[in-house]
């Protein structure tokens, strides 16, 4: 509807112009579609600038087949790696060749930056408006702008709790890797004769879905098999949040742990530094039992090495999936309201047995070969 009325008032704007130049008088519409730029955030706008329809030389009146869609996203910022490719799934999908114009905005994890950038694609007049949100909640007020201006949003990866004011989301199922984690560690456990489980949990961000869900499936298993988790704290999602929370632990509970639960892999890569400077040995053959969540392949590289005994992935990939979803919306078609990414458990070793049952489905554990190592896309 929305390009309708474009088109119509860019051709009104043409045969205006023709009636002023005939008068002798020009009006140049130089609309052009500007990023609006935040303190805080760094924004890129990725495709060519398209410039308003009546103001092609070529008097081409932007046939609505012609136009680029309008996608601004708002992602949480460049916290891991997992983020940059999610990053770079996007920015390979929304392209002027895709048919697309995209308006990245780089939120550094700060929720008000994030809702600003949202407030300003509205403003931007965006033709969809894809968000990677912060934190759960805090979403329906701008969400509700968005729908009262009859802008699109999807949501991808973590998810929006206290609205439903979107076409579809994107993402995985944080509570099922948790879960996941769990129901390898018992198995493992029992193959290695472990019967006591004293854990310490490097968590995500405060208040991200993938925290939440991570943290609330792993203590199910752990309160359902009487394990101590002797500790749970905020590591952000960082290299260095994961080394400073490591570090503490190993100051506090010395001797005391034998699994340390990492909720993505650079938290992961920072917990072997702390603990290599503590000389706590870990992963096959050592003292602690490291898991971590992701599965970047850098990291998957460490599972081969047995540095790490499991990874469960979260797929960062949803950018074609989210493309499927415009089609849709723009065939006025009604997309799925949930939409899963597939995910695999991988592991260093072939101990814990071929499958683990999760929340009752049975689930494959992947052994990372070399051979798993080079089919891996990120
Ligand atoms: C999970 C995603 C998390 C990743 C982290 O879907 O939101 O944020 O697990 C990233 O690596 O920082």
């Amino acid at each position: 509807m929305k390009k309708f009325v474009a088109l119509l008032l860019a051709l009104m704007m043409v045969l205006a112009m023709g009636a002023c130049s005939s008068s002798g008088t020009t009006t140049e519409d130089t609309a052009t579609n500007d990023t609006a730029t935040t303190d805080d955030a760094a924004t890129t706008d990725d495709a060519a600038t398209t410039d308003d329809a009546a103001t092609e030389d070529t008097g081409d009146t932007g046939a609505a087949d012609g136009e680029l869609i309008k996608v601004g996203f708002a992602q949480v910022g460049h916290e891991s790696d997992w983020r940059t490719a999610s990053t770079k799934s996007a920015q390979d999908v929304f392209t002027a060749e895709n048919g697309y114009e995209l308006s990245f905005v780089d939120c550094d994890n700060d929720s008000a930056v994030q809702l600003d950038a949202v407030r300003n694609f509205i403003q931007q007049g965006m033709d969809y408006i894809i968000i990677d949100p912060i934190v759960a909640t805090g979403w329906d007020t701008v969400l509700t702008e968005c729908e009262d201006e009859g802008i699109p949003v999807i949501v991808i990866d973590r998810t929006v709790d206290d609205s439903d004011k979107y076409a579809s989301w994107v993402g995985s199922n944080f509570k099922t890797e948790g879960l996941a984690c769990g129901e390898w560690l018992k198995a493992y456990a029992a193959a290695q004769g472990i019967t006591e489980i004293n854990a310490l949990v490097i968590e995500g961000s405060t208040g991200a879905s993938a925290t939440i869900g991570r943290t609330e499936g792993f203590k199910e298993i752990a309160d359902r098999e009487g394990w101590t988790i002797l500790d749970s704290q905020n590591g952000d999602f960082t290299e260095a949040g994961g080394q400073e929370v490591m570090e503490s632990y190993c100051q506090s509970y010395k001797g005391q742990f034998n699994v340390v639960i990492c909720q993505n892999d650079n938290e992961a890569y920072g917990a072997m530094t702390a603990m290599d400077q503590a000389g706590v040995t870990y992963g096959v053959g050592g003292d602690v039992i490291l898991v971590s969540f992701d599965a970047n392949k850098a990291a998957l590289e460490l599972v081969k090495e047995g540095k790490l005994n499991a990874d469960f992935e979260c797929n960062p990939m949803a950018a074609p999936d989210v493309d499927a979803v415009i089609k849709q919306l723009e065939a006025g078609e009604t997309p799925e309201k949930e939409i899963y990414m597939n995910e695999t458990w991988f592991v260093a070793e072939d101990v814990a047995g071929a499958t683990i049952t999760v929340d009752g489905a049975e689930q494959d554990l992947v052994v990372v070969t070399q051979e798993v190592l080079d089919a891996r896309p990120y």
